[in-house]
């Protein structure tokens, strides 16, 4: 029986979805005894360090917690749960932590973006249970902007390279921590995990197998999904967000399926677009929940959700926020919510009065749940200019000319899938989402979408020289060079492609194959 200390703060479901698929049973923590008469206990923290530790402090879980540690019984920590075991952290630096370890938890100071999202390696430092079966060379899944500094060198088990070399998990007797998410790495994490559950006698010593880790690129598979006309949910796919053939909306294939096939093939993430998102309301579309729920139970990489994250009145005036919406996305399964329509008005809104409200769908899940947890999802279409004097938005010299000869272009968001656009460029939209609190940036292109034409370098280009957050280049590809191009034409951290890999004219091991000796992977 593993005893999981769940908080309340975000996706501790996929945490349970992967120890029960190692065959264990998990028992959710309900009150200080429930630590105190813990056998193992696994703390996966998720979200703001200060939010956390509150919790913790109403809850009256600290002095179970510290009595529990100092007793030495198995204990692993995940993120947060890293975090939490040091006496402070400069994310909320007037709350304390719980000083288990001496030591303080930092934000990055690079010149890399941050948060640090992605498939990153372990440097080995020490022996450990937790590394039977590694090779040395495996990519475990991070995300974080904060990283921890331990007093005491002795206590360092791991640590990763990124702009820095940063601890990435500790051992102090049966007590480990780690900033990865094994729930969220695949095999590789799985296996991490099960050494943990399973407490072999023997510590394995890894060797090293490079001499500094990188980041991977990370593939994304998006399954765009709404009801067809029978009233199913199923995976669609537009030209230019046309999903419609024959007067028919395209069925491309059943949502769970297909996400598990692409876990199974490498995606590094799956994303759900619920595209209609925007006129239903998603706590009533419990079919998408579900999806969601069933997904994670054998998708071991990050889920993102995105569609109709907004505030919402329901028929009866029931007021909801889009914390709410969110927060029953992250409960079934998701690790990321998607923003799309919501983001132009809070832009907007932003911009007109120069300051942020406080109370922005960005700025309230990105307090709960981290900024890692929130990624606004863009979805421009390419407005050319003759006169870049004569627009008041952030324009571009293009090599590729519009019809009537122009040369200078700017991307003009738009909102409800498409059908509206409004006078915002992607570029402004992007700067000001980051300043609220989004964590990444995902960046479609409406005219590349379904074109199999490649992605646009120069929009991406463009977006990512205006923000330190990753951004996801989306749209247009078409072969596994494009996957190239874009890597090496861009500062574009992951790319991701949904019709490709749904009419299976490539399937994501040949991206894989084609990049492997090219840019920094997963494989
Ligand atoms: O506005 O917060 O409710 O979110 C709605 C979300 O749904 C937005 O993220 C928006 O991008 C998305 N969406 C709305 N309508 C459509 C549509 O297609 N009619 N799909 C749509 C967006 C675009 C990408 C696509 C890539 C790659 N789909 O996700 O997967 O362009 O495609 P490709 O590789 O085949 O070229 P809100």
């Amino acid at each position: 029986m593993i005893t999981l200390l769940d908080y309340g703060a975000g996706n501790v479901r996929s945490v349970i979805n992967a120890i029960e698929s190692l065959g264990e049973t998990v028992k959710v923590v309900t009150g200080g005894e429930d630590i105190l008469f813990a056998e193992k206990l696994v703390f996966p923290g998720v979200g703001a360090f200060g939010n956390m530790m509150r919790i913790l402090r109403e809850k009256n879980y600290i002095e179970p917690l510290l009595a529990y540690l100092g007793s030495d019984r198995p204990f692993l920590g995940i993120c947060l749960g890293l975090q939490a075991l040091f006496d402070y952290s400069e994310e909320a630096p007037d709350i304390k932590g719980l000083g288990f370890i001496p030591g303080v938890v930092k934000r990055f100071a690079i010149d890399l973006s941050v948060p640090h999202i992605g498939w990153n390696g372990l440097n080995y430092k020490q022996p450990s249970r937790l590394f039977a079966g590694l090779q040395g060379s495996e990519k475990f899944y991070f995300v974080h902007s904060y990283h921890v500094a331990a007093a005491d060198p002795g206590v360092i088990l791991t640590t990763t390279d990124y702009g820095c070399e940063f601890v990435s998990s500790i051992q102090k007797g049966n007590i480990m921590a780690s900033q990865i998410h094994p729930e969220k790495s695949g095999r590789a994490g799985l296996r991490l995990l099960q050494n943990f559950l399973k407490h072999p006698a023997e510590t394995v010593s890894v060797l090293q197998t490079s001499r500094k880790t990188t980041l991977a690129k990370r593939i994304i598979a998006c399954l765009d999904v709404r009801s067809n006309d029978q009233g199913d949910l199923v995976v669609t796919k537009g030209d230019q967000y046309d999903v419609r053939e024959d007067g028919h909306v395209r069925n491309l294939g059943q949502p769970v399926e297909l996400a598990r096939r692409y876990y199974q093939e490498g995606a590094d993430e799956i994303t759900f677009l619920n595209i209609t998102g925007f006129r239903d309301f998603p706590l009533e579309d419990m079919p998408m929940l579900e999806i969601l729920r069933q997904t994670s139970r054998n998708v071991f990489v990050p889920l993102t959700i995105g569609g109709g994250i907004r505030d919402y009145t329901d028929k009866d005036g029931r007021r909801y926020s889009a914390l709410e919406v969110a927060a029953g996305y992250f409960r079934s399964g998701a690790d990321k919510v998607s923003i799309g329509s919501d983001a132009v008005l809070i832009a907007e809104d932003y911009l007109k009065t120069g300051r942020p409200n406080g109370r922005s769908a960005i700025e309230e899940i990105a307090r709960v749940y981290g900024n890692q947890a929130v990624v606004v999802s863009i979805d421009p279409r390419r407005v050319y200019v003759r006169d870049p004097a004569k627009v008041k938005h952030a324009v571009i010299e293009t090599t590729r000319p519009g019809p009537g000869g122009e040369r200078y272009c700017w991307y003009q968001c738009t909102i409800k899938g498409g059908r509206e656009g409004r006078e915002l460029d992607a570029v402004t939209l992007a700067q000001v989402c980051e300043k609220l609190g989004a964590g990444e940036i995902l960046l479609i292109c409406i005219d590349r979408d379904g074109t199999n034409l490649g992605f646009d370098l120069e929009l991406i280009n463009a977006v990512a020289a205006a923000v330190s957050i990753p951004v996801i280049a989306s749209s247009g590809a078409g072969k596994v060079e494009h996957f190239h191009e874009v890597f090496t034409a861009t500062e574009a951290e992951s790319a991701l492609a949904a019709g490709i890999f749904h009419r299976r004219e490539i399937p994501i091991g040949d991206v894989k194959n084609f990049l492997a000796d090219k840019v920094e992977i997963r494989c």
